[in-house]
């Protein structure tokens, strides 16, 4: 293909964030930053995912905050909603339709293999029907937009080879409807650990404030938290995330934040301390400017909900025809 018809190709973008928590370094590192990269060179589309928070009981009025605070964040990190589209998943109802239309799709078993369900269900005392399905409105999510891509981090990858799963069973029972879609995982810090306890990921629902460095936390916090990591008494820095679970993920941070490969930065350091500033350093510098960024968006909760309004819009214009689609499909009135 000639250059002049492959710019004419378009990748089509989607990811999500649920609003269930203040925004951790994790998603930052392992999602975030690789939608603000992928906004300037594919069509882009980034949702705040609300229905996806109420697969655990949640206070209204806190889930309503959480949301506007999510979407200022995600302007604060420098997803420009002139170039990519920003909305609330409720706000456009072709999610929960299609949904259901997937959870149709989808086998029992397959969804009772979603290591993601096992994990938030083994200490829940109430597991709701929505945190076993959760994994179908997700597919819906992305497959309402023909979606080529999924920024995601190394803990969605199981759900986006469901997510192709649905889709191909779908084209081969109905026909070609939907993109088969791929995730794409960040080389580096697609999945940060919480620094109290290397062995799980950081998240920011769990109850870990030590080891859970949030991206709006007091900077002299950020650097309390990450020179308390924990790490190993052999004192060798060296990247092995297996041998090295603490070491290898201050590495991980470092190397997102400055761009050097973790194995490089490895070799500059004989000691953790030196490491552990250095890192508390670099996190601190690339937080600032979204701090302050947020700061500004905070002051103004109806520009955002404009903001979201609009994106919402460019959405649906989407998700109705795709939605009228699949109706067509299944037998569904379309009339
Ligand atoms: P929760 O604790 O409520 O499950 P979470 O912190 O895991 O939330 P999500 O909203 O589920 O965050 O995820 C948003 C994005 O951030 C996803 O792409 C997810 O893969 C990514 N992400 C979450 N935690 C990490 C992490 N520790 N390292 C890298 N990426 C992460
Ligand atoms: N399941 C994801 C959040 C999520 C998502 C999406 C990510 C919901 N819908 C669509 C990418 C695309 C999670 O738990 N992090």
């Amino acid at each position: 293909m000639g250059s002049g018809l492959a710019s004419l190709v378009v990748t089509r973008v989607f990811s999500g964030i649920k609003p269930t928590g203040p925004v951790q370094l994790g998603n930052l590192l392992g999602a975030l930053r690789t939608w603000v990269d992928d906004q300037h060179r594919a069509d882009s589309t980034f949702c705040v995912v609300d229905l996806h928070a109420l697969t655990v009981p949640q206070d209204p009025a806190v889930l309503r905050a959480a949301t506007t605070e999510l979407a200022q964040l995600l302007l604060a990190v420098g997803i420009d909603p002139t170039v990519s589209t920003l909305f609330v998943q409720s706000d456009v109802r072709e999610h929960t339709e299609l949904s259901w239309i997937l959870e149709c799709t989808a086998a029992f078993g397959e969804l009772r293999r979603m290591t993601q369900f096992k994990d938030k269900s083994t200490d829940a005392t109430f597991v709701s029907a929505g945190l076993f399905t959760y994994p179908a409105l997700m597919a819906a999510d992305i497959l309402l937009y023909d979606t080529d891509e999924v920024p995601v981090g190394d803990d969605q990858r199981q759900h986006l080879e469901l997510t192709r799963d649905l889709a191909e069973r779908f084209n081969s029972r109905y026909g070609p409807t939907f993109v088969v879609p791929k995730a794409t995982v960040p080389t580096v810090a697609a999945r940060v650990m919480d620094l109290a306890d290397p062995t799980r990921k950081m998240s920011k629902s769990e109850d870990s404030p030590q080891g859970t460095v949030l991206v709006l936390d007091d900077l002299d916090d950020v650097t309390r938290k990450i020179r308390r990591a924990v790490t190993d008494t052999d004192n060798e820095v060296r990247f092995d995330p297996s041998a090295k679970p603490g070491v290898s993920n201050l590495l991980a941070i470092l190397s997102a934040c400055t761009g050097d490969a973790p194995e490089t930065l490895a070799d500059r350091y004989t000691q953790y301390g030196p490491l552990k500033a250095d890192t508390a350093d670099a996190v601190v510098e690339y937080l600032r400017p979204i701090q302050q960024r947020y700061a500004e968006f905070a002051e103004d909760p109806s520009g955002t909900r404009s903001i979201l309004l609009a994106g919402a819009d460019k959405a649906r214009a989407l998700a109705e025809p795709k939605m009228h689609q699949v109706r067509s499909r299944l037998g569904l009135p379309t009339d």
